[in-house]
């Protein structure tokens, strides 16, 4: 099944927004594969936002994404890639239309609340970048019969 990263960057955190980006993935019907909250060094931000490495924010960008604690996850299921970035909104939040996690949360492009991958081999990468094999949990949902 597809899977994605996702991350709340510090400032969601810092604000409180865990539990509301993590309710829209689970309501929206995706599935939980990993998740922790940890600090990220500046070796693998510069990794992880390798892209960038010759762009004029890149130093910012290192700087504020190990600023504080990130919410990092592994979802799972169809389409969830483009669909997570459909969720997010554009990255510059100006831009995100209202209902986006950006559009309703973020103002700076520079603080703009979430991480998502935007392809399958970017997924891939920083799945491995995060997540150890072990911290992802292979399981089934009930058929739900018991819900009414
Ligand atoms: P996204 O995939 O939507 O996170 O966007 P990018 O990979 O293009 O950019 C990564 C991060 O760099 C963004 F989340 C915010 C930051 N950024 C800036 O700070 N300034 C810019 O002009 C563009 C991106």
């Amino acid at each position: 099944m597809e899977k994605t990263f996702l991350m709340v960057k510090p400032d969601g955190v810092q604000r409180n927004l865990i539990g509301d980006i993590t309710s829209r993935f689970e309501k929206k019907g995706y599935k939980l594969a990993g998740a922790k909250l940890m600090t990220i060094k500046e070796a693998l931000a510069e990794e992880h936002y390798g892209e960038h490495s010759d762009k004029p924010f890149f130093g910012e960008l290192v700087g504020f994404i190990t600023s504080g604690p990130v919410f990092a996850m592994v979802w799972e299921g169809e389409n969830v890639i483009a669909t997570a970035r459909q969720m997010m909104g554009a990255t510059n939040p100006k831009d995100a239309a209202a209902g986006t996690i950006r559009g309703d949360y973020g103002v700076t492009v520079g603080k703009n609340v979430i991480h998502g991958s935007d392809s399958s081999e970017s997924a891939d990468r920083e799945i491995k970048l995060f997540f150890d094999k072990a911290e992802l949990i292979t399981y089934e949902k009930d058929n739900l019969a018991w819900v009414y």
